[in-house]
């Protein structure tokens, strides 16, 4: 059946006890189905759109009132899905809410499956497709950045930018085509080398900014890893309390205190960080700390940023050095602690032993110096490019894997132009990249592709 003649219903606020709960049902036969449910405290004629009316849901069959609501009716086209919506605001309690929306079912409406809310928004063409996947995101959303990232997406960002792209391609495929249409034509003569430019320029690079936003997807939706690493007893679980502001590690005097991964979140200027406490690295003598050890060298490895942690209130051992081996220079940061004792490593030796990497000195017991590490974490995440402005737009996996193929038709057009290959050829290269940006903004989509972001979505969204 045309998903048009069917109204659909559904349990919009999460399961349990609250305030309120609300029902959503949208379509042609929403009003009516309100009129054979619903009785006014108010005698109204007619209901006004976007206006709150107060009363009760009654039973037909038994005619008592099981609820008093708030209900309101957006009427299509202005509306969350386009269509006829009508909301329903009643007490919470999750008897209540199945009892309306049982009520609301047998009065005409069908249950709505997961997302389909949203899908109709879609397919009645008030959103695309990328800003349905946003509402995703920012159901799911984790940090302020990804609330922020999803919410420039919702507002069009990714949808406009490869409008945009899609339009020099048509336009550059126009071309291409008149001139193998007309090929006599003075209007219509095109050179190689221009065609093969207005590719690179107006279609390859700006996809190729897009893939490279990609990488900082990961980022802003699930924090940047940073593993505080360093031998036993540097200081490392004194480090992560300090930045969580919580004794959340054990510390203590004894060496080889933390024997398995600890971690925790943080905000720095919008940045989430998940801190990776580890496990002290020295000669493992029983199995348990054997296995903390090896999990500290997957961090090493694993992890966006490392904080090498040393102590200067003792002399550098070999430990340290071996660690220094272990971990790449461009993610690291040492982490000289325990400035607040007396030292016993000199800054010379420090300097020359850690010499490409950025040093920052703090106490973790007076929290002495943490101000720069914040400083020095952000800048260098932003250094690695790992990080982007609140206004990028970053697509998901989904929207690269689309943009990649479009690339790499753009790529053999703008190549087999410059070969002498026939026009045809190459046209039809573009057509195959425009295609491909389609299914970014869902121009062009599949059923099962459309199925699968949409069974992604809780239900009554
Ligand atoms: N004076 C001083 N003591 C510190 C500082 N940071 C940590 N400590 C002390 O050093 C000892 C070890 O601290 P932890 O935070 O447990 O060190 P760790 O690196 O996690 O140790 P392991 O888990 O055993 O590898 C504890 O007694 C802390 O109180 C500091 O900045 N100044
Ligand atoms: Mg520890």
């Amino acid at each position: 059946m045309d998903y048009k003649e069917e109204t659909i219903a559904a349990i919009a606020t999460p399961i349990g006890v609250g305030g309120i709960g609300i029902i959503k049902i949208s379509g042609n036969n929403a009003e009516n189905i309100v009129r054979k449910i619903f009785r006014s405290k108010q005698p109204i004629k007619s209901f006004d759109s976007f206006r709150l009316c107060l009363g009760y849901i009654i039973d037909p069959k038994s005619k008592l009132p099981l609820d008093e609501v708030l209900l309101s009716i957006m009427r299509a086209p202005f509306s969350y899905t386009r269509e006829d919506v009508v909301e329903i605001n009643s007490h919470s309690g999750h008897t209540v809410l199945s009892n309306i929306l049982q009520i609301i079912l047998r009065a005409g409406a069908r249950l709505a499956k997961p997302g389909e809310f949203t899908l109709r928004a879609f397919l009645n063409g008030r959103i695309d497709l990328t800003q349905a996947e946003a509402i995703i995101d920012l159901i799911n959303a984790k940090s302020d950045m990804s609330v922020r990232l999803a919410a420039s997406q919702l507002a069009g960002g990714l949808g406009t930018r490869t409008e945009q792209i899609r339009g020099a391609l048509i336009e550059i495929l126009a071309r291409i085509e008149a001139s193998i249409d007309f090929p006599d034509e003075e209007s219509t003569v095109i050179t190689r080398s221009d065609i093969a430019g207005q590719i690179n320029r107006k279609i390859l690079k700006p996809i190729k900014g897009l893939i490279g936003a990609y990488s900082q997807r990961k980022i802003w939706h699930e924090g940047v890893s940073v593993a505080i690493v360093g031998r036993v007893n540097v200081g490392k679980s004194s480090i992560l309390n300090r930045f969580l502001q919580e004794e959340r590690a054990i510390v203590t005097p004894i060496p080889g205190t933390t024997r398995d991964i600890l971690e925790g979140m943080v905000n720095i200027e919008g940045l989430p960080l998940r801190l990776i406490d580890t496990a002290g690295i020295r000669k493992v003598k029983g199995k348990v700390e054997k296995k903390g050890v090896d999990l500290t060298r997957t961090q090493l490895t694993l992890a966006d940023l490392i904080l090498l942690v040393i102590d200067r209130s003792r002399p550098l051992n070999q430990h340290d050095l071996n660690l220094l081996s272990e971990v790449d220079k461009k993610t690291a940061i040492v982490v000289i602690n325990k400035i607040d004792l007396p030292a016993r490593l000199s800054e010379k030796r420090i300097n020359s032993t850690f010499k490409h990497l950025p040093k920052i000195s703090v106490s973790a017991l007076t929290g002495e110096g943490f101000k720069n590490l914040n400083k020095a974490v952000f800048t260098k995440v932003m250094d690695k490019k790992i990080g982007v402005s609140p206004t990028s737009i970053v697509p998901n996996l989904r929207h690269k894997t689309a943009l990649n193929k479009a690339a790499t038709f753009s790529e053999n057009a703008s190549t087999n132009i410059m070969n002498g290959f026939p026009l045809e050829t190459v046209a039809a290269d573009l057509s195959w990249a425009k295609d491909a940006l389609d299914e970014i903004t869902g121009n062009k989509i599949s059923e099962e592709i459309l199925d699968n972001i949409f069974s992604r979505f809780c239900l009554g969204k």
